[in-house]
């Protein structure tokens, strides 16, 4: 099978984690949009989505999915998203598609993180995949220093690109993530993050792993 069509079989198979009446958290990237994709196949049975960027929102809007305000609502059953790199405990590395920020905004406020993703992202260690870090644009020589003397960490700006939020993205590699959730816990803290890639605090609880034979179930 190909990555798109392991992407496709775990975007369908997602549906399964989707409570009938509620509203969706949905996230963003290639898989996600499978997952988008196949949420419109049963969007009568739900009261729409609270999308974690622009191009989720324009699909689910595309397929007449009612999308609202993360503001408009308290809590949510499910966020569905992707990954970068999801380790065996379900830490992520998220932020290749630049929505990091709002997706753990959204991920927030739900009380399960269902994570799609084919095998390629299953991973020992979090950090062969560079770390996405939003910051404010003033802080980014700053931050790059802190992640060379604290880690080792290689940081460059990713050239052309502006988020949502209107700030830039610095990817940091040569990082080994052992300890997911104290890098995730520094970084926060430093001045100038707006947030970083590192998905512990708000790990999935459930990973749908596309394989050529069939989806795998990590829990
Ligand atoms: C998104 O999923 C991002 O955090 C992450 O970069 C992306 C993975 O994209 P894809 O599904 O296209 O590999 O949530």
């Amino acid at each position: 099978m190909t990555q798109d069509e392991l992407k496709a079989l775990v975007g369908q198979a997602a549906l399964a984690h989707v409570v009938p009446g509620s509203i969706v958290g949905v996230g963003t990237g290639s898989t996600v949009n499978c997952f988008i994709d196949a949420l419109a196949t049963m969007k009568d049975q739900i009261q729409g989505a609270v999308s974690s960027s622009v191009k989720s929102t324009e699909r689910l809007q595309a397929h007449g999915i009612k999308v609202f305000e993360a503001s408009e609502v308290e809590s949510l059953p499910v966020y569905v998203d992707g990954a970068d790199e999801i380790d065996h405990s379900g830490c992520m590395i998220k932020g290749g598609g630049a929505a990091l920020t709002r997706e753990k905004i959204v991920a927030d406020l739900a009380q399960a993180f269902v994570c799609i993703a084919d095998e390629s992202k299953l991973v020992q260690t979090l950090g062969n995949f560079p770390l996405p870090v939003e910051v404010i644009p003033m802080a980014a020589a700053q931050v790059a220093r802190r992640f060379a003397s604290a880690y080792g960490g290689q940081a460059t700006v990713r050239a052309g690109v502006v988020t949502d939020n209107g700030n830039i993205i610095v990817d940091v590699r040569g990082l080994k993530i052992t300890d997911p959730l104290a890098m995730e816990t520094e970084v926060n803290q430093w001045p100038g993050v707006v947030s970083v890639g590192i998905f512990a605090r708000h790990a999935a609880q459930v990973c749908l792993l596309g394989t050529p034979s069939g989806v795998r179930t990590l829990s």
